[in-house]
């Protein structure tokens, strides 16, 4: 069966992989696809959810035009039918940027690029199954089935971007894109033998103010991420990562829309109760949530690389890896003769600023989209602390502050941009990063509310349900 929708994109259902690229004509690609399929579900087995389900209300992707791109229904997730999907072809497409601007969009991966598009394609591969190990084990938690299926909504999408990156390295890549396939279900979050690539995806999600936190500052360098692979030559990713950030959006909900139910619920408690200090009292208080914030942040600008790279400069160059919203840019899009200032460290070593060539400083660029996007979600949690008549605010930190990549890796900040000794550091890092003490509170909050309509005690429940349906309605049948 092949459903069709606007653009008549729709993906074939009754092949083993649904998908709308053709499959079924090529026999070689899809045997070795299908001979992955198996690793894949016993590494979903093995490193996914592991909360017992029978079923899941979860959105199945089965079209990629712009009307009725996805279904809903009660699914069990190991039977998810994860497909390959490439959003429509732009006819007559032609590169963006680059020193090959204005040339036709590439089908094939040209030869001279080869190791680089698959070092990209791998890098965002590695994330997508990382993210649902770090949080393989939050079902236990759930604060309510609302949320869980949320959780598991998020996840089971990550294991098709996983798959969309699959396919191109198998479609595009043979002998060694195959090997990197296997590699990607080989490579496991927090292993000391073959970790994740990126220092993020390394970190714990023991607990769901984590999640949302993830969600919110990980998921949309994600989003940044696919953005700029939006932007790339070679059409098939391209057209891959347009797909991708259809659903990504709802990721971000779930994390903009998590932090602000927290919030709401502390700055509740902490009118009715006339305090500043809700610890004890069922709520996450606002300094913990504060540095929960500023780890996620931090390590998230990690994700952007070096301010200056000359692996970036390269990508674009080459016409692999644009820059956010390309074709808004008001520039000659090769930036041979620009130049861009970045954050750096002066030459006595303080946190300062210099002038770079352009091309070298897009990390810089992206990253800097990035904040303005990040700020967004302080505004809006600042705006419910307001309505709800309170002082406190919430901020991001300085972009020195806990780095661990790029020019402020060798040095401490505090979370207001002042360069700070070793010794104070480790005098006041406890006020601003999450503690021992503030993970063992937040997670002896996370009881799982598993009965229809009910939530846990630190969080306000949503305003809307999913895809119209009300809060109480039964997201998840536990088994
Ligand atoms: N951790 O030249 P530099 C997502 C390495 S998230 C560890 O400054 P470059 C998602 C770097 O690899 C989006 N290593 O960096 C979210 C390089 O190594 P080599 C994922 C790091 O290359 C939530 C060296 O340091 N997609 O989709 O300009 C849930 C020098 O680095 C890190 C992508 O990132 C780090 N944080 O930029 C699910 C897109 N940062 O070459 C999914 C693809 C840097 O010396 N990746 N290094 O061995 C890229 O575009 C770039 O590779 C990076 C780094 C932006 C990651």
């Amino acid at each position: 069966m092949t459903t069709t929708g606007a653009g008549g994109t729709g993906a074939d259902y009754s092949e083993k992989i649904p998908n709308n690229v053709s499959l079924h004509e090529d026999r070689r690609l899809q045997r070795a696809l299908e001979s992955w399929q198996p690793n894949f579900l016993n590494w979903w087995q093995e490193m996914g959810p592991a909360l017992p389900t029978r079923d899941v209300y979860l959105r199945t992707a089965i079209n990629v035009g712009r009307e009725g791109w996805a279904q809903f229904g009660h699914v069990p997730m190991r039977e998810y039918r994860w497909g390959i999907f490439l959003a429509e072809r732009a006819p007559g497409r032609t590169i963006g940027f680059g020193e090959h601007k204005g040339e036709p969009a590439w089908d094939q991966v040209p030869g001279e690029y080869r190791s680089e598009l698959r070092r990209l394609i791998v890098i965002q591969g590695d994330t997508e199954p990382a993210s649902v190990e770090q949080q393989r084990n939050l079902g236990a938690t759930a604060p309510s089935l609302y949320d869980l299926r949320n959780l598991f909504q998020v996840n089971v999408e990550e294991g098709r971007h996983l798959w969309a990156m699959v396919y191109l390295l198998h479609a595009h890549f043979g002998r060694d894109g195959r090997d990197e396939a296997e590699e990607l279900l080989r490579r496991n979050s927090g292993s000391i033998e073959s970790p994740r690539i990126l220092g993020a995806f390394n970190e714990e999600t023991p607990d769901w103010l984590s999640f949302f936190m993830f969600t919110y500052f990980t998921d949309r360098d994600g989003k940044y991420q696919l953005g700029t692979l939006k932007e790339s030559a070679f059409d098939p990713l391209s057209r891959t990562c347009e797909f991708m950030l259809k659903e990504e959006a709802h990721h971000m909900m779930v994390g903009t829309t998590g932090v602000d139910r927290i919030v709401e619920r502390t700055a509740q408690l902490m009118v009715e109760q006339d305090t500043d200090d809700v610890t004890g009292r069922g709520a996450i208080p606002l300094p913990v949530i504060q540095k929960y914030l500023n780890f996620h942040y931090s390590v998230s600008l990690d994700l952007f690389g070096g301010e200056t790279s000359t692996n970036v400069a390269n990508y674009y160059t080459a016409g692999l890896k644009g820059r956010w919203m390309e074709d808004r840019r008001r520039d000659d899009h090769r930036l041979t003769s620009d130049a861009i200032t970045v954050d750096a460290l002066t030459e006595d070593g303080e946190i300062g600023q210099t002038e770079v060539a352009a091309v070298t400083g897009l990390n810089t660029d992206l990253r800097r989209e990035y904040i303005a996007d990040c700020q967004t979600g302080v505004s809006r949690w600042n705006k419910i602390l307001a309505d709800a008549g309170l002082p406190q605010r919430l901020y991001l930190p300085h972009v020195a502050f806990n780095r661990k990549v790029g020019a402020f890796a060798g040095i401490e900040a505090s979370p207001d941009g002042r360069k700070l000794g070793t010794d104070e550091w480790d005098r006041h890092k406890a006020n601003w990063l999450p503690t021992d003490v503030d993970k063992t509170y937040v997670r002896a909050l996370m009881q799982p509310v598993y009965e229809r309509g009910k939530i846990a005690a630190w969080i306000a429940p949503p305003r809307h349900g999913i895809n119209g349906q009300p809060f109480d309605y039964d997201y998840v049948h536990l088994s």
